[in-house]
This record gives structure tokens, C-alpha cells and sequence, in this order.
């Protein structure tokens, strides 16, 4: 009898374990415990949850069928929903997706939004259409991990009920691509940018020209391309993109909220065109091709008038692809160049930026010459030419290297990157504040952030999943929430639980032992 007993009992337990395990994943009910990177201004749960169904709307205010489109086409590899996208003037009473622009919120500015998710459906309000975007992007990571896989998914897709307003702290949030030292395809650009618009960056600067390689078509001067683009650090065939290329990125981006800036660098960093164009030398002969990792080593011939008219070419042939309001003339390391010729040169690149209706950027050596208010110093390795540029009145990209920089390991066993600023850990990354890295430099002082990735030891883009991510979540928090809701000990549980959406979004992240990663 003892045997039946025993019997039974087992059968009936693995009976009920296996019920249980059946249930679909808990649907989540309290919206202050999803997990969202950037962290949002405030959170307030009410306990219910929204389920989207293939019978939910999306319905938009007249002139938002394109941001609609936008949620539809995200949400439908997934789920596998066709959602109807319709054009109403107010919210329907049950399964609705609602996007609409209210303008009378003045906090949000322009990128912020309130969104408000009940049992019955999801309302969505922005002053302009990028707050509608960046709540779609909160949207998505409200839904589960699964939500970002390209093939269609069982499940429930459940919205934890409760309202979320949400703007952010600083408005201009960035990276970096150098597409010098090792060409990129336009697939990997775009893939980048995608990837940057899910944690609300705003802003993508290409590193376009360096001594290894002239990446972007200057009709005026094809050689740039032909010969200045053939190769790259290591000897590989470089690449260079079309202007036709490089207007079809610009409008991906542009899509997606992001603002491109293109840097030509100069007087410094100057190789590859001096390679292509011999009269662009002092001497009148065309330099080599440069496929080392060499800094410093090359100047324009700045007492030459051919090297200001060189640059208005490109200046103007730059700026007329370029709908952003930036360009950036580097000025970077320009070691080859006697200091009284770097000033001046660069008082008359910055006139020739601004004489085609651009503001100029450079890096934070360019404080030095007669700069002001109409333009911007990024601050990368010199605090005190970041003050003095606060001292002229111009604001600051922030992009420490000990801090910023994505192409430094993350310790002495990173497969690649440098390390001659620092070994950045992910923790390392996200444990500062840009208002109060340095004395001198106050909030008000700086427009945003920018994590460059430096492409010296970067080939593709594994390499470069490897090095920006998962710190690139770091940097678009740090730019977007504020720091009276930023702490490594509550953002590293955050990031822990964002492990199975990045593998959702196939990036092939740096799994660093200062994460808890949520398996
Ligand atoms: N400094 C150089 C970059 C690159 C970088 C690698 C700046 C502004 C070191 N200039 O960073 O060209 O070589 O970490």
C-alpha cells in the first residue's frame, strides 16, 4: 500500500510541476520594475497590463503615418500582427496604440513624451514627432526580449500598465564611427545606427578622412576616393563611400531622429589626401600611402592658397549633403604643424565652415584659435582647452578618453582595442557624471556626450559589437537620464536584465564579469 501511496504522489507532483510550467510567462503587472535603459524621468505603476493582439490599432493624429508605420513594422516580425495603422482625431475606447502631438507639456521639449498604458489601450503624447520615437523605443523594451527577433515568436505580448513621462538631460547624445583606419560597409553604418536609435542617441559622428584613408566622394577632387580611399590600416582595400551612399545614410539616420556629422580632420591627420593630390604639399610631391597606426606625422601646407580652396571644395560639396547643422574640421593631434601656423589655419576653416551655413565642431585643441559661442569644442583628452572654450563661450561635447573612448579594452584581455587612456570597464564607463568630471566645467557648460570608437584594431562589425556594446548603453544613459536617477548598483541589474534582449537583437556583446547577467 505504502508503495500506491508513494506512487501516486510522485505522479501527482510531476503532474502539477509540468501545469505549471505551462503557463505563459508571467504577465507583468508592475511598470516600475520593467526594465529600461535609458532610465526614465519618472515611472508610476497601476497594476494592470495592456495585451497587444493582432486586433490592436495603431492610430495617429493627421501627419504621423509615418511614425505609426514605424511601430507597426517593428512589432510585426515578432508577433507576427499586420496592425492596421489609421488616421483619427481621437483615441478609440478599447485596442488602440495612440500616437498624437499635444505641445502643451513644455518640460518634455522636444524630445520628450508621456505615455500612458491602461487595460484598455496606450496613449502616446509628444510636443514633436522624436518624442513620439523615443516612446516607441521605450515601447518596445516594456514588451518581452522576444519582441526583437526577426522571426515570429509564441507568447503573450503584455504591457505593464501605468504612466511614464520621460525627457532627456542632455540633447545632444552620441557616437562615433571611424571609418579611416578600417572602411565600413553602408550595411554595418546603418546597422549601427539602428542600433544606437534603440537607447535614444541622437547623434552619429563619421570620422570620414585620417592618414590611412579618404572615405567620402569629393567630385572635385576624385583622386580623394580613387587613390586616398584604396586602402586602410593593415593594407586591406579600404572602400569609400559614394555621395549618393552617404545621402542614403544620411536619410536612414535622419529616419530614425539621428543627426549625422561628417568630420574632415585637419591640418593634422591629413595623409590621404596628401597622398592623392601632390600640390596639396609643401614640397610639391605626393606623400605615400599610410597603412600603419602612426599619429602626428602629417600636416597641410597652411602657407598655401590651394589648401583653402581644397577646403572649400570639400566644405561645400560636404555641406550640401549634409542636412545637420554641424561639420567638423578634427584639428586633432596636428603635431607636424608649428603652432603659429595651426591657429590661423584654423580661424580660416572654421570661416570657410560657416561661410556655407555650417557650425563648426572641432576637438578640443581647436579651442585655442578664435573660437565662440556659434561653435561647439569636443573635449577629448586637454580639460584646459575644454575651459578655454567655455571661457569663449562655445559649449562642449564631452568625450573623455579615460572615460568615452569604445576603442579601449576593457581590460589587459580584450581581444582588441588600445589602452593608452585607460581600460574601461563597463562599470568604469557608466560611474561618472560629464557636469562634474572636471572643476571648471559645469552642466551648463556642455550641449552633450559622444563615445567614439577608434578604429585602429576594429575590422568589422563583430569588433565593433564587442568594443561599444554593452558600454554604449552606459553613454545613452548617461546622456539622456538624470543623474539623481543614475547608480551603477541598481543600472548594473538593469543592464544584467537586458542580456536576452541584445541576444534578441543578435549583437554580439562583451559579457563583462561586472555584470550580473539575467540568463
Ligand atoms: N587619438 C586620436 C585618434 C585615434 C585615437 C585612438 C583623437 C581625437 C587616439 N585623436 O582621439 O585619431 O588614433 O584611441
Amino acid at each position: 500500500m505504502q508503495i500506491l501511496k508513494l506512487t501516486f504522489f510522485c505522479l501527482a507532483t510531476v503532474l502539477v510541476t509540468f501545469l505549471f510550467s505551462c503557463q505563459p510567462p508571467e504577465a507583468p503587472t508592475d511598470l516600475t520594475q520593467a526594465p529600461l535603459i535609458p532610465q526614465p524621468v519618472s515611472v508610476e505603476a497601476t497594476g494592470t497590463s495592456f495585451e497587444l493582439t493582432d486586433r490592436t490599432v495603431v492610430c495617429v493624429q493627421e501627419g504621423l503615418e509615418n511614425v505609426g508605420q514605424y511601430l507597426a513594422d517593428k512589432l510585426a516580425p515578432a508577433t507576427g500582427f499586420e496592425l492596421a495603422v489609421k488616421t483619427v482625431d481621437k483615441a478609440p475606447s478599447k485596442r488602440y496604440i495612440y500616437l498624437s502631438l499635444s505641445g502643451d507639456n513644455a518640460e518634455l521639449s522636444n524630445e520628450g513624451y508621456e505615455l500612458a498604458i491602461s487595460k484598455n489601450g496606450v496613449n502616446i503624447t509628444a510636443n514633436q514627432p522624436a518624442g513620439l520615437f523615443y516612446a516607441i523605443q521605450t515601447v518596445l523594451q516594456l514588451l518581452p526580449a522576444s519582441i526583437e527577433s526577426g522571426e515570429k515568436q509564441a507568447g503573450l505580448w503584455k504591457l505593464a500598465s501605468g504612466t511614464i513621462k520621460d525627457f532627456p538631460t542632455y540633447s545632444f547624445r552620441g557616437s562615433m564611427l571611424d571609418v579611416s583606419r578600417h572602411f565600413f560597409s553602408v550595411g554595418d553604418v546603418k546597422r549601427y545606427i539602428d542600433l544606437m536609435a534603440a537607447f535614444k542617441m541622437n547623434v552619429f559622428h563619421l570620422h570620414l578622412s585620417d592618414d590611412q584613408g579618404w572615405r567620402i566622394e569629393i567630385k572635385k577632387w576624385p583622386n580623394l576616393t580613387t587613390h586616398g580611399g584604396s586602402t586602410e590600416v593593415g593594407g586591406g582595400e579600404g572602400g569609400f563611400y559614394t555621395q549618393e551612399e552617404y545621402a542614403d545614410i544620411v536619410k536612414y539616420a535622419q529616419d530614425r531622429f539621428i543627426t549625422i556629422i561628417p568630420e574632415i580632420d585637419m591640418p593634422g591627420h591629413t595623409n590621404a589626401a596628401l597622398a592623392s593630390y601632390p600640390e596639396l604639399n609643401c614640397d610639391g610631391k605626393a606623400t605615400e600611402l599610410y597603412t600603419g597606426t602612426e599619429v602626428g606625422f602629417s600636416s597641410f601646407c597652411t602657407s598655401k592658397e590651394i589648401t583653402y580652396q581644397f577646403i572649400d571644395d570639400v566644405v561645400s560639396e560636404l555641406a550640401a549633403l549634409t542636412p545637420g547643422p554641424y561639420i567638423h574640421i578634427g584639428g586633432d593631434e596636428s603635431h607636424a604643424t608649428k603652432k603659429e601656423d595651426y591657429l590661423p589655419f584654423v580661424n580660416r576653416a572654421k570661416e570657410i565652415v560657416e561661410s556655407h551655413g555650417k557650425i563648426m565642431i572641432g576637438w578640443d585643441e581647436t579651442a585655442q584659435a578664435e573660437i565662440g559661442a556659434n561653435n561647439l569644442v569636443q573635449l577629448w583628452n586637454n580639460a584646459d582647452f575644454a575651459k578655454e572654450a567655455v571661457g569663449k563661450g562655445a559649449k562642449l561635447i564631452m568625450s573623455p578618453a579615460t572615460k568615452s573612448y569604445l576603442d579601449m579594452q576593457y581590460d589587459s584581455t580584450s581581444r582588441i582595442g588600445l589602452h593608452w587612456a585607460a581600460y574601461i570597464e563597463v562599470d568604469t564607463g557608466y560611474i561618472w557624471d560629464p557636469a562634474t568630471l572636471f572643476p571648471g566645467i559645469e552642466k551648463e557648460n556642455i550641449i552633450g556626450i559622444e563615445a567614439p570608437l577608434w578604429s585602429e584594431t576594429v575590422t568589422n562589425m563583430d569588433d565593433i559589437e564587442y568594443l561599444v556594446f554593452p558600454r554604449l548603453l552606459g553613454y545613452a544613459e548617461i546622456g539622456w537620464s538624470p543623474a539623481t536617477v543614475r547608480d551603477w548598483e541598481t543600472y548594473k541589474i538593469r543592464l544584467g536584465q537586458f542580456a536576452e534582449r541584445m541576444d534578441a537583437m543578435e549583437i554580439g556583446f562583451y559579457r563583462s564579469k561586472s555584470v550580473p547577467w539575467a540568463e
